[in-house]
């Protein structure tokens, strides 16, 4: 899965594809390089990120949408709101990333039912304006798993296709470094309940603070992107939401060809 990002603000790329015609551009680029989906976000969730209003998401979300789908991936829409995704999903999208899991909208999940979507529900500490702010569990992975099994019957409730449904532990969000690796480390506890997860360490900042690198150097943080994703797909994660895409895609065919062999 690869990220596109339409926003002044996102911690890594933020303000480099705000224009729609780069937006797609860089879309179809990560789709030559493999990706599979598309990612298509209009509104910065990294710790601290001021709240988009909903007309300026659309804006910013749609011609990009409708500028990918036909390209050759799945479209997904990373949104919480109803009135961004449902528009997404007019225009042709087939996924929908929401961070809530299907909390902040009511009727999120019955348009993802009656569209048959493909979904990702995602495990969030608090919200993305304090999430960060010393978030604390007694057991990380057993909390995200129990959560991720109540949204996933939700959903279900609400007449979403099993099949459908991506769960991801939500790296980074309300979890320390020591969080993000437990969760990558016992892995196959989420795995187990039965639905392709997916992992997005792609950049993230413990990446740099593990390696000692300096705060804001973001794209030194690809190697530790690629280790990452590696150890999750031999973990048993399947979709890798990623910015650079080729070479997080490179490492995971070679990876996955020596797991294969095993
Ligand atoms: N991470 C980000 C945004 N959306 N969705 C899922 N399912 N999983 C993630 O780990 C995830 C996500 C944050 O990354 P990015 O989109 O690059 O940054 P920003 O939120 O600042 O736009």
């Amino acid at each position: 899965m690869g990220v596109v990002n339409v926003t002044p603000d996102s911690f890594s790329d933020g303000g480099r594809f705000l224009d729609p015609a780069a937006a797609i551009a860089h879309g179809r680029a990560l789709v030559g390089e493999g990706a599979d989906i598309v990612d298509v976000g209009g509104e910065s969730t990294r710790p601290g990120a001021a709240p988009v209003d909903e007309e300026e998401e659309r804006r910013r979300v749609l011609p990009v949408v409708e500028g990918l789908v036909g390209a050759g991936a799945l479209v997904s829409v990373d949104t919480v709101k109803l009135e961004v995704a449902r528009p997404a999903l007019d225009a042709g999208a087939g996924y929908v990333n929401d961070v809530t899991a299907f909390r902040a909208a009511p009727g999120m999940a019955a348009l993802v039912a009656e569209r048959g979507a493909t979904c990702c529900l995602m495990h969030m500490r608090g919200e993305p304006r304090t999430m960060q702010d010393d978030p604390r569990y007694e057991d990380v992975v057993s909390e995200v798993k129990g959560f991720l099994e109540e949204r996933l019957a939700f959903a279900v409730a609400e007449g979403v296709s099993e099949e459908k449904i991506h769960l991801d532990p939500g790296i980074g969000f309300g979890k320390t470094a020591a969080h993000n690796l437990e969760l990558l480390r016992r892995l196959p506890e989420l795995t187990a309940l039965g639905r392709p997860v997916v992992i997005g360490t792609s950049r993230k900042s413990f990446l740099g603070r593990i390696a000692s690198h300096p705060p804001r150097a973001v794209d030194a943080r690809l190697p530790g992107t690629i280790a990452t994703n590696v150890l999750a797909l031999a973990a048993g994660a399947r979709v890798f939401r990623v910015h650079d895409v080729a070479p997080v895609r490179d490492a995971l065919t070679v990876a996955a060809a020596l797991l294969a062999g095993a």
